[in-house]
């Protein structure tokens, strides 16, 4: 049995989705952050970071019990605990890698910039909205050009599509508004029809 500590954001997300889709057997603990719910012991003594995602596998590595953090770690987890959503062949393999790097250190952060600056930052300031906005824009437009000639990132679905699909997500309002990313958007169409992704959008809401 897996544990999943999480809550409405999209690296919660992400980890929501993948034991759908890998078909792992989990129970969902969902924090309210802004209400500060995972500032509670029983989370304080599992999370490196104080930070959610975290997942509890009862059943790890040799049988073993595993406490892991971090979204895109949970992504690889659950991947090669399954065996799914990771190309055998090396080339699509390392593909992969660069497209999950792509979504966790640069669609993460540029959509993080827009939360900071709308809820966060002491001083909101409608000038830097615009700008971590067209930053934004500049990163979602990189995997729309990627995704000109294929279906998934790496070609074949993978670990890759399953962290970038919760940021999209969350600014599919700037996406469509910007108008010109449409091989990303028939590519959103394709993620949220996934029964495993709305359960768990649902589930992570
Ligand atoms: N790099 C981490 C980021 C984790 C993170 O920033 N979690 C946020 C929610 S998205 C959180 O728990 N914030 C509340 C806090 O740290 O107190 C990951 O990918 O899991």
């Amino acid at each position: 049995m897996i544990d999943l500590y999480t809550a409405n954001s999209s690296n919660g997300r992400r980890a929501a989705i993948i034991l759908e889709e890998c078909g792992l057997t989990h129970r969902v603990h969902k924090y309210a952050l802004l209400k500060d719910e995972h500032k509670n012991p029983e989370f304080a003594a599992i999370a490196p970071a104080g930070s959610i995602p975290v997942i509890v596998d009862s059943d790890g590595p040799g049988g073993m019990p595993i406490t892991l953090a971090q979204s895109c770690a949970i992504l690889l987890y659950a991947s090669e605990k399954t065996g799914k959503f990771m190309p055998r062949n090396f080339a699509s393999r390392a593909l992969v890698w660069q497209w999950l790097m792509q979504a966790a250190t640069d669609v993460s952060p540029a959509s993080a910039n827009i939360f900071y600056n709308v809820v966060l930052m002491p001083d909101k300031s409608e000038a830097n909205g615009k700008f971590f906005q067209e930053r934004a824009l500049k990163v979602f437009g990189d995997c729309n050009r990627q995704l000109a000639d294929r279906d998934y990132l790496a070609g074949e679905l993978s670990v890759a599509d399953f962290a970038l699909y919760p940021v999209y997500a969350v600014r599919k309002k700037i996406i469509d508004e910007a108008g010109t990313l449409a091989h990303l958007t028939r590519w959103g169409e394709r993620m949220a029809a996934r029964p495993g992704v709305q359960k768990a959008m649902q589930a992570a809401l």
